[in-house]
């Protein structure tokens, strides 16, 4: 699958812009769910930045000249000059920082570190949990497989304890942060991005629920990085 690579297309540098800066390039596939978060999240911030299309069911992020970038053999992954970055919420830091951008990753240390906490716990915990759902509900039925409901249940009381953690946060506030939208609202929100194809039981947990449809899903960086169009789940 990898053989049809374009290896020109991932030059290790990102292209040096007229004033001797560079301009960030973003290596993703608008699919993937940690590149979604990205995307959306440099959309948020409004960063500018140079797209570079890793095809994720061509394995393109398996292929040597990528492996270069990033060791993982995964998306996303960012270079800006030297340096190769990869880990999506390492990523939405740089870019905040890099933009100042702190209206949404504020240089307060409480608040930073309140943001910092949502983006290990998403990594260490809330995404894994998501993924049980995004393997058994949505890429399984895509690639003709059938989920395996036992895998779901197994998962099920674990989700609705990480759920339930969100719940009681979103009860006190608007975002996760507090009265307005961060970095910690969108890398939390992305596990979700299919929920309604992930079939994650969020009625179970109405302030989540409000939170990702009446909040996430308004926001216009969350409506123009939708995935489902793009893997042939809705019309
Ligand atoms: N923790 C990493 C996870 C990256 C990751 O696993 N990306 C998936 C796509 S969402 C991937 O490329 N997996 C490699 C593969 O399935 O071959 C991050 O947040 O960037």
């Amino acid at each position: 699958m990898c053989e049809s690579f374009d290896a020109t297309r991932y030059s290790i540098q990102a292209g040096q812009t007229y004033n001797g800066g560079y301009t960030m390039k973003l290596y993703f596939d608008p699919i993937s769910v940690n590149c979604r978060k990205v995307v959306a999240g440099f959309g948020l911030m409004g960063v500018d930045y140079e797209s570079a299309h890793v095809d994720y069911f061509k394995a393109e992020q398996k292929a040597p000249a990528y492996l270069q970038i990033n060791p993982n053999g995964a998306i996303p992954a960012l270079v800006d000059g030297e340096m190769q970055l990869w880990e999506s919420n390492a990523i939405l830091q740089y870019a905040a920082d890099k933009n100042e951008a702190f209206g949404y990753y504020p240089k307060d240390l409480k608040m930073r570190a309140d943001i910092n906490r949502w983006l290990l716990w998403e990594a260490a915990h809330w995404f894994p949990s998501n993924y049980v759902y995004l393997v058994e509900n949505v890429v399984k039925p895509l690639l003709k497989a059938q989920p395996d409901k036992a895998i779901i249940d197994k998962e099920a009381p674990n989700w609705h304890r990480l759920a339930g953690i969100l719940d009681a946060r979103l009860a006190k506030h608007k975002w996760l942060c507090g009265d307005k939208v961060t970095l910690a609202d969108i890398a939390v929100a992305a596990p979700l991005h299919l929920h309604p194809y992930q079939k994650v039981p969020l009625d179970a947990h109405p302030n989540l629920k409000r939170w990702m449809t009446q909040g996430i899903e308004q926001l216009p960086c969350w409506k123009a990085t939708d995935a489902a169009k793009l893997l042939g789940l809705a019309a």
